[in-house]
């Protein structure tokens, strides 16, 4: 090895070593511009014993503002119920909506969007018409491999925690979907063309209000609010960059 090779060597080497440590700081650090959802992560959501559909109930109402253009993507006002300390406390025991039945068809998930709330279950049928295989795995909050099954066969899960699933197929890399799993019923979806939301049946008690944006363009907002027996709270959602 002459001096001039020796010396090339030296610096791909040295670039190499760089490259890594700068993927590594990279993937520790994380998406920093994302908004955390710091209540989310606060606290594993309890039921407790307490029983939704006993309890006195209120509302909370409100209309998002937003600083910037809105991107045309939902976003989800959702409600976290506050114990002692003002820490997520118990969410309550209801009864889970149906479960989401998912299309594999074409190699697309369908929907590939969908708000969900804890206990209840998404199931991803394979009904593709010929002899072809898929595999279901979620990544972020929630991670789960569900595993490679056939044309006609399905998949169930039950969610029991909240928060932002990305869900993919090992073997198609194109196919991709995203769901949000509120902690508890009391939540809004708000469409594109809406920016106004109405939450009622909410068993009165003191929550956390939180927002969650499919497309992340805005820092989350999020802020107390106190639902009374027969009330109506409303609130004002500032959306800002
Ligand atoms: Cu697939």
């Amino acid at each position: 090895m002459n001096r001039l090779t020796l010396k090339l060597f030296l610096l791909a080497l040295l670039l190499g070593c760089t490259a890594v440590v700068t993927a590594v700081v990279k993937a520790q650090l994380g998406p920093r511009h994302l908004p955390s959802a710091r209540y989310l992560k606060a606290a594993a959501f309890q039921d407790g014993d307490w029983k939704w559909a006993d309890a006195q109930k209120g509302a909370v109402k409100g209309a998002l503002t937003f600083s910037a253009k809105r991107p045309q993507q939902p976003v989800v006002v959702y409600l976290v119920r506050l114990g002692d300390g003002d820490k997520a406390g118990e969410q309550g025991v209801y009864s889970a909506p149906a479960t989401l039945d998912v299309s594999q068809k074409g190699g697309k998930f369908e929907p590939s969007f969908g708000v969900l709330v804890r206990k209840q279950k998404v199931k991803f049928l394979n009904d593709e018409e010929n002899e072809i295989s898929h595999n279901v795995y979620f990544l972020g909050d929630i991670e789960a491999d569900l595993g490679i099954f056939d044309q006609g066969q399905s998949r169930e899960h039950e969610f029991t925690d909240a928060g932002e699933v990305s869900v993919h197929c090992s073997i198609h890399k194109r196919m991709d979907g995203r769901f949000f799993i509120a902690p508890n019923p009391a939540y809004a979806v708000l469409e594109a063309d809406s920016d106004s939301f109405e939450i009622k049946d909410v068993p009165a008690g003191k929550y956390r209000l939180h927002t969650w944006q499919k497309q992340k363009r805005f820092k989350d907002f999020e802020t107390t609010v106190e639902v009374t027996a027969g009330g109506t709270t409303s609130v004002t959602v500032e959306m800002k960059r």
